[in-house]
């Protein structure tokens, strides 16, 4: 298995708006670190990724957007009043014909969907970096490899093609997708098994049929992201039929999860896709402070397995996961399964 990472990642750690107060994130530097203990200890050597390629993320993201992610912090150094982290206070209405303002504030805004996100001082270099995991993990895969998994932090799959939030700027899984299609995979496939709905992902690709989306999480009638990833979402014109929703109650066991992957996995079969990305988020744990699902380490080395029966050259990407303790751990007993 081959595995791409990067200390780059500590230089975010953001600010999100917990019960009323801004609190430093759960979604910080020692969920990499620990997964990066954990999988030297259990053998896997580390590489570094290649330079950014800005291009490949401008194909799933606008251009305005990355700019904004990159200017962000130093044009918040600017105002008066700039505090520890840069993020609005003010999110469009449900308005047709919204204009995006010139202002930063007004901007940031118009960019995001969550007030679980902000940026700081080393958000572009982490997102950046993290996209480039993506990005080789991807060459390495194009080039011969049955399966290379990428340790991004920050997340990515809430990511939205001009907004970031749920701890996600730049959508790995988005950019690896769309890498493996620019490098000649006529049909991709993401698997996004993380506990949240991957609403970025989803709603990237929900217009197109060269790219299956598929999640399988907690049911936004109950949990974050709300409003999007119900099972009556099946994308739209060329996308029609081409997303795939499960959602799932609280406390769902893996057993449950499992039976559920059964459609799942039989839709990416059907679809003829050449490549798979996996989103691998492990707060289906049960000891996940975010998550009610209540996974065991070994499980998840079952599903790897159950993923791994497709065959299919697979790009993985490292999404959520905040029980620190074990993060690295069930990232590790991933990756056996897959071997
Ligand atoms: C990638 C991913 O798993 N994103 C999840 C984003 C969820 N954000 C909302 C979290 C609300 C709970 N906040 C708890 C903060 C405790 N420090
Ligand atoms: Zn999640």
């Amino acid at each position: 298995m081959i595995v791409i990472g990067s200390d780059a990642h500590r230089a975010h750690h953001a600010m999100e708006l917990h019960g009323g107060s801004m609190l430093l994130s759960s979604e910080g530097p020692d969920r990499a670190d620990v997964i990066t203990t954990a999988m030297r200890a259990a053998g896997y050597t580390i590489e570094e990724p290649q330079p950014f390629d800005r291009s490949n993320a401008e194909r799933v993201h606008t251009a305005e957007y990355l700019e904004l992610l990159e200017t962000a912090w130093s044009r918040w150094q600017e105002l008066p009043d700039a505090g520890p982290a840069a993020m609005s206070f003010s999110w469009p209405s449900r308005t047709p014909n919204l204009v995006r303002p010139d202002d930063l504030i007004g901007q940031l805004g118009f960019h995001s969907f969550a007030a679980d996100c902000s940026i700081v001082a080393g958000t572009w270099e982490a997102v950046t970096v993290g996209a480039a995991m993506a990005q080789t993990a991807v060459d390495r895969v194009s080039a011969g490899a049955g399966a290379a998994y990428a340790l991004c932090r920050p997340p990515g799959h809430h990511a939205t093609a001009d907004q970031f939030g749920g701890y996600c700027y730049i959508n790995n899984a988005a950019v690896a997708a769309q890498r493996l299609r620019d490098h000649g995979a006529e049909r991709v496939a993401v698997l996004d098994v993380d506990y949240h709905h991957g609403n970025g992902t989803q709603s990237i690709f929900y217009g197109r049929s060269d790219v299956l989306t598929v999640s399988l999480h907690a049911d936004p009638m109950f949990e974050f992201p709300w409003f999007v990833g119900h099972a009556h979402e099946h994308g739209d014109d060329d996308g029609a039929g081409w997303n795939l929703n499960v959602p799932l109650p609280r406390a769902t066991s893996f057993a449950d999860w499992s039976a559920a992957l059964d459609p799942a996995l039989e839709r990416i079969k059907r679809s003829g896709a050449e490549a798979l990305v996996v989103a691998l988020g492990v707060d289906t744990f049960a000891e996940d402070p975010l998550g009610t699902f209540e996974f065991a380490t070994a499980d998840y080395a079952s599903m790897a397995t159950r993923i791994a029966e497709l065959d299919m050259a697979t790009v993985i990407v490292q999404e959520g996961g905040y029980a620190v303790d074990d993060i690295g751990l069930n990232v590790v007993s991933f990756l056996h399964g897959v071997a």
